[in-house]
């Protein structure tokens, strides 16, 4: 039996030396077996080929061995694949939301957040959901990959022992923005994490607020922050600027005030700017508070 202390990552990596391991005994006895029959049977010392019959022993012998290699394998493989997908029932439950092109992470107190952060040793259950396409959930450190299956809910678990914090990218190509689909796993003690968990988000200022829905929406992927041009109109001096937009194929020059903001939110298909390819998602579960708390925080941006 596998030792029920390792976890699924750890049982892969396993598998996996031993995989790697008996590939390279296979490989060295090859090597040396060939050069074996090249100096025995060199011609010069065997110029009159040999008519053999059938060996009973050698064939026993090469069917045996690779059934004794094979079957570890398929035992190591198999045990850790259900231990993947074997969630331990003390497991702390997260629901990890995709779409384009940003992840959210849901916890049971309802904490929403734009990292996965977690207390160490602990198991924790992953649901994973897609509000659109097709993505991927997937953390090379701790060898998970599952998919977001829009209309599914997948799931997968891990237990991180070592505080620090990892890579989560999205591994679905997913449209335009698929890169920009990255976040991270952050592995706190467990004191900071319940710190962390217990708080609410109120201590947050209202254009603070804003920052976070806009991250926790994805608009962040295409509109930068900082006046670079992404595939989408940057935040930076938009408030109060003039706008050239396509709507039903004319131009017009809008103003980007707090009403035609909030509208180009709500409905992204309204009017297109200039120049930009029309890709901008319906926001979903936006509510009234966070849409006017992104437009204060787009105001700062002067
Ligand atoms: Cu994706």
């Amino acid at each position: 039996m596998y030792p029920i202390f390792l976890s699924p990552g750890d049982q892969i990596d396993q598998t996996f030396l031993f995989i790697i391991g008996v590939s390279l005994v296979i490989l060295l006895g090859l090597v040396l077996f060939t050069l074996f029959c090249l100096y025995k049977y060199h011609h010069s010392r065997n110029s009159q080929a040999e008519y053999i019959q059938g060996n009973l022993i050698l064939e026993i012998t090469w069917t045996v061995i690779p059934v004794l290699l094979v079957i570890p394998m398929f035992y190591f493989g198999w045990s850790g694949f259900k231990a993947s997908r074997t969630v331990p029932k003390d497991a702390f439950p997260v629901t990890a939301i995709a779409k384009q092109w940003a992840w959210r992470f849901e916890y049971p107190n309802g904490k929403v957040y734009n990292e996965l952060w977690v207390p160490q040793g602990k198991p924790i259950k992953v649901s994973i959901v897609s509000e659109d396409v097709l993505h991927s959930f997937y953390v090379p450190a701790f060898r998970i990959k599952r998919d977001a299956v829009p209309g599914m809910e997948n799931f997968t678990w891990f237990r991180q022992d070592k505080i620090g914090t990892y890579t989560l990218y999205c591994a679905e190509y997913c449209g335009l923005q698929h890169s920009e689909m990255i976040t991270q796993i952050a592995v706190l003690s467990p004191g900071e994490f319940e710190n962390w968990y217990s708080k609410a988000d109120t201590s947050l200022s209202i254009p603070e607020r804003g920052l976070k829905a806009l991250r926790m929406q994805g608009c962040l992927s295409c509109h930068s922050l900082d006046g670079t041009q992404l595939s989408a109109p940057t935040f930076k001096g938009l408030f109060g600027k003039e706008t050239i937009v396509i709507k039903d194929g004319m131009e017009i020059t809008v103003h980007e005030d707090i009403t035609h903001l909030k509208s180009s939110i709500l409905d992204p298909q309204m009017d297109i700017v200039k120049g930009f390819p029309p890709i901008m998602p319906t926001p979903k579960g936006l509510s009234n508070d966070d849409l006017d708390a992104m437009i204060e925080f787009i105001k700062t941006l002067r």
